[in-house]
């Protein structure tokens, strides 16, 4: 069955799903779509216009969540956990995990210092509410890598490239989130899960948002 992701190139939802793709050595192809300028087709196939839609044969799935758990059904190894008290945990956090995605855009688009610091509160109140439920590593479960982990790798990757713009908000992130991130940031399949000239391309459109953050850099 061949496998498709339809794309825009620093979308983190996506990311999402390539990097459970990588980790279970599926092989697949990525058809980038310029978000701004979606072609007919897409918008026939995305109920919400959005990227990622996972095309495998002649069926398409859209939203992450849901692509990342038929892709753990259908391809092994399993990555949510076997316990379905546990699991049901697990796709909560994974929500939780898209808030804070949105908050991080948020915060990267943010036009003015104050707005800035408003977003950043929101990140550190997000950050205060994961801490308790982070193990004693590396990943958030403990030795295994999880759909979980899979879902929060680029809000993580993001924010190591903010963090060059503004030093504070390396002193915003408790160490065990740090620690968290780390290890998800060294795994092949987070490495390999983005564009040769990722960042680039992230700043190029914060800049083109007129974003803060990138002022006088
Ligand atoms: N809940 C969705 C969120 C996906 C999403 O927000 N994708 C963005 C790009 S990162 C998008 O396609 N936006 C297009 C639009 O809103 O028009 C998921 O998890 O797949």
């Amino acid at each position: 069955m061949s496998i498709e992701l339809v794309s825009f190139p620093i979308c983190p939802f996506v990311q999402r799903a390539v990097i459970v793709l990588k980790e279970k050595g599926v092989d697949f192809s990525i058809n980038y779509i310029d978000l701004a300028a979606p072609p007919a087709w897409f918008k026939s196939l995305s109920p919400f216009g959005k990227v990622p839609l996972l095309k495998t044969g002649d069926d398409v799935l859209f939203e992450s969540a849901i692509i990342n758990e038929y892709l753990d059904e259908v391809y092994p190894p399993r990555l949510h956990p076997e316990d379905p008290l546990v699991r049901a945990k697990h796709r909560g956090w994974i929500e939780f995990g898209s808030h804070l995605m949105f908050e991080q855009f948020k915060l990267f688009t943010a036009k003015d210092e104050d707005n800035f610091q408003q977003q950043c509160e929101a990140v550190c109140g997000s950050f205060a509410r994961l801490v308790p439920e982070l193990s004693d590593g590396p990943y958030f479960t403990g030795e295994a890598f999880t759909l979980l982990d899979a879902a929060y790798a680029p809000f993580f990757m993001r924010y190591e490239i903010l963090k060059k713009y503004r030093e504070e908000l390396s002193d915003l992130m408790p160490t065990k989130l740090q620690q968290w991130g780390g290890a998800l940031l060294s795994r092949a399949s987070v490495r390999e899960s983005v564009v040769d000239d990722f960042e680039a391309r992230f700043i190029e459109f914060g800049r083109s948002k007129n974003a803060f953050i990138l002022l006088d850099a």
